[in-house]
């Protein structure tokens, strides 16, 4: 085909498509898109602060050491992130919905005006779909689901700088439109249109209903609302089970009658068995599982402090600790204990919950539990404890 065929095609093509005026709705008005767009552009900047400091969390070695208390910020914090991620779901759909006719405006013919509408346009693409893409990603690895292979963390920590960049230069580009539809007079819709009121009333309760039928199964009193949850049953001791020990790998090896926990500090190297665990002193604390996919839920803990094993290899106060699980591979199976939580009186080598045995798919026969931590660092069926220098 020719260049000129090509020219022709295209401006046929161009023709036949819609223009903003072919869509009749009188729903459509700027004054819906700015009230919708403020109320996603909130449930944005809650979730990429909330997602920031889930992702500091879960450095080994953050360059602030985070605090242990209040033992419950993370899963506060967690719980936000992903109410915030699936409340913006229906927002942004209402949202793109209530702009859609603008994605046929015809380019201005003035160069300098088609310039700067070809540059709104590519970050408006970028913003959408780096908005879109952190939902889906979000939502599914909050129902466990990871249809992909690249690093779920790095690739939604990166996307959400993509889309919160964009997002700015979006609200800087619209300011006159968002301050006048939100300051200017009142647009009197047509009487047979579905009113302003309506919309925006679907759309709080569609993101209301999202948020409490699949966010909430952390929250007591909702919690049996949460449906959806993939986590909201329970396991053993009212704790739900993440990775089950069969999944893991660690089904023959974390029940071996064998089993010695072995702690390195230096040269020093002690290995305890469970009984020998169980003869030290014990001491007990309730805190939650707070996952990254949303999900909390509190339990009592007994077990031995990591600062009294720490102790037996006589580490200096105040050194982290790694921490190796019997699993091989797989992003959790090891982990960091900074120096202050390593320290904390609450930071246990748990050996039962809710005063049972630990349960195998728990952590059996022993599993870190430490406050304020990502659920993803409560290592389980821990196998090594290593002093760092
Ligand atoms: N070895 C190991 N430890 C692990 C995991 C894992 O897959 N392997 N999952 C982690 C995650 S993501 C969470 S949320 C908690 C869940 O603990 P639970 O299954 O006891 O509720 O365990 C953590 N510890
Ligand atoms: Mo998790």
């Amino acid at each position: 085909m020719s260049g000129t065929r090509v020219t022709d095609a295209l401006t046929r093509l161009l023709d036949r498509a819609p223009t903003p005026e072919d869509f009749t709705s009188d729903a459509r008005t700027p004054q819906l898109t700015a009230r919708v767009g403020t109320w996603l552009g909130v449930c944005f900047l809650v979730a990429f602060l909330t997602g920031v400091w889930s992702h500091v969390a879960q450095l080994p070695n953050p360059l602030v050491p985070l605090p242990t208390r209040p033992i419950w910020l993370y899963r506060v914090t967690q719980g936000v992130h992903v109410a915030a991620g699936t409340a913006a779901v229906p927002l942004l759909l209402v949202k793109l919905w209530s702009v859609f006719p603008q994605l046929f405006r015809r380019p201005p013919t003035a160069t300098r005006a088609r310039l700067l509408d070809a540059a709104e346009r590519v970050s408006i693409l970028v913003l959408v779909s780096s908005a879109s893409l952190q939902l889906v990603t979000g939502l599914a690895n909050s129902a466990q689901w990871y249809p992909w292979s690249f690093s779920f963390r790095a690739t939604h920590f990166a996307l959400g700088w993509v889309a919160m960049g964009s997002l700015l230069v979006h609200i800087a580009v619209k300011l006159p439109v968002i301050r006048s539809a939100w300051l200017g007079p009142e647009v009197v819709p047509d009487p047979g249109a579905v009113s302003r009121r309506s919309i925006l009333r679907v759309t709080w309760a569609a993101a209301g209903i999202a948020v409490v039928s699949s966010a909430a199964s952390g929250v007591p009193g909702v919690r049996h609302l949460s449906v959806l949850a993939t986590r909201s049953g329970t396991g053993p001791g009212g704790v739900p089970i993440n990775k089950t020990a069969v999944a893991a790998g660690v089904a023959t090896t974390a029940t071996d009658p064998t089993f010695a926990l072995t702690i390195v500090g230096g040269r020093t190297q002690v290995h305890l068995t469970r009984a020998e665990l169980e003869a030290m002193p014990q001491t007990t604390a309730t805190l939650p599982i707070a996952c990254v996919e949303g999900w909390s839920a509190t339990g009592t803990w007994g077990g031995v402090r990591i600062s009294d094993l720490m102790a037996l290899v006589d580490a200096p106060t105040g050194a982290a600790v790694l921490v190796e699980s019997l699993q091989r591979g797989g992003a959790s199976s090891r982990s960091r204990l900074p120096g202050n939580v390593a320290a904390d009186p609450q930071a246990i080598l748990a050996l039962t919950l809710a005063g049972e045995r630990l349960s195998l798919d728990h952590g059996y026969p022993c599993r870190i539990i430490a406050p304020n931590r990502p659920g993803a660092l409560q290592t389980k069926w821990v196998n090594r404890l290593e002093v760092q220098a």
